[in-house]
């Protein structure tokens, strides 16, 4: 028997996670990338991209279900969906499980990328090619985006790092042009990384949101094939924030829309908008610029606008939400 082949996660310096391949399944340099698929015993089957670790058909769920039904039942009334990248398409197919979405466009730059999660990970994405819904389109995304007209409730930006093709994805310039082709009531919600391990990464994708985006908010997934802790999402927009319906317009919502989730529940959306100290931080530390630049207008945390409770236990250090009336930029 020869020894087991290992393939490592290498995005960190310093660290090296590694799956032990039972089997290869696929392995090819694209035109844009190294794109390794292997098949592991707690994982399933794991999809690697330039060493780093995009999807595994085990805990997929936790990631697609928090990126695609924290917007949209937040939203209530999502018809128009832009996904930019997640060529793996999991994420289309956990937005097209909701059937008041009429129409979804996703733009890939790697059509390898497709082609392979098309033909061996069918668990995580056969309900989708069949579905008229959807509509796969092969481009840059952000050069796609740029010189596009079309209005949306929600864009989805399932990226990769930004390292190589995905780093333009993190730029102000990407978000503005991503804010010009939202629906009034619109919503952008993007990874964000693992702010642990990423935190300039993180910061600096928060200081581009605040730049560009009058709310801004950050919510947590926790995604065991990602190292390193919590997954941070970005939400950004006009002005529809991720609490603004309550526990139960939330739970209305999502029986009517009988999602069968693993992960979602309308409790866990709430909860996962509380960001623990060192992530609240990191976040406070993104939008400071801005709100530094901002004090002398009316840029204020959301919450502080309650008036304080003498009752109330000592408030946490962050907010996990940022809203300013005055336009930003
Ligand atoms: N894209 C987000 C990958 C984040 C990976 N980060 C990491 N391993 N630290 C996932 C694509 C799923 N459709």
């Amino acid at each position: 028997m020869s020894a087991p082949e290992w393939y490592s996660e290498t995005i960190t310096p310093g660290v090296r996670v590694s799956f032990e391949a039972g089997r290869v399944v696929h392995r090819e340099r694209t035109p844009w990338q190294d794109l390794v698929l292997i098949e592991n015993r707690p994982f399933g089957r794991v999809l690697l991209l330039d060493g780093a670790t995009q999807v595994a058909s085990a805990d997929e769920f936790a990631y697609h279900e928090m990126m695609c039904h924290v917007p949209l039942l937040a939203h209530g009334h999502v018809r128009r969906v832009l996904i930019i990248g997640g060529g793996d398409c999991g994420l289309a197919e956990e937005v097209l499980r909701h059937r008041t979405v009429g129409q979804v466009t996703q733009v890939e730059i790697d059509a390898a990328v497709v082609r392979v999660a098309r033909q061996h990970l069918g668990s995580v994405n056969s309900a989708v090619f069949d579905d008229e819904r959807l509509k796969i389109v092969i481009d840059d995304g952000a050069k796609w985006l740029a010189a596009r007209q079309e209005q949306y409730d929600l864009i989805l930006v399932d990226s990769t790092d930004p390292v190589g093709a995905g780093a333009v994805l993190f730029t102000e310039a990407f978000y503005r042009d991503a804010r010009a082709c939202l629906a009034p009531g619109g919503v952008l919600v993007c990874q964000l990384g693992v702010p642990f391990l990423q935190r300039d990464t993180f910061v600096s994708a928060v200081h581009n949101l605040a730049l560009t985006f009058p709310v801004l908010s950050c919510y947590l997934v926790a995604v065991p094939s990602y190292f390193g802790g919590h997954l941070a999402i970005g939400w950004a927009s006009d002005g529809l924030k991720p609490d603004d319906a309550s526990l139960e317009l939330l739970t209305v919502r999502a029986s009517a829309a009988r999602l069968q989730t693993r992960y979602y529940t309308p409790e866990v959306h709430l909860a996962s908008l509380a960001l623990p100290r060192y992530i609240g931080e990191a976040f406070e530390e993104g939008c400071k610029p801005l709100l530094s630049r901002k004090s002398s207008t009316s840029t204020m945390p959301a919450v502080a606008v309650q008036p304080p409770d003498p009752e109330a236990p000592p408030a946490p250090a962050s907010t996990t939400t940022r809203s300013r009336s005055a336009r930003g930029g």
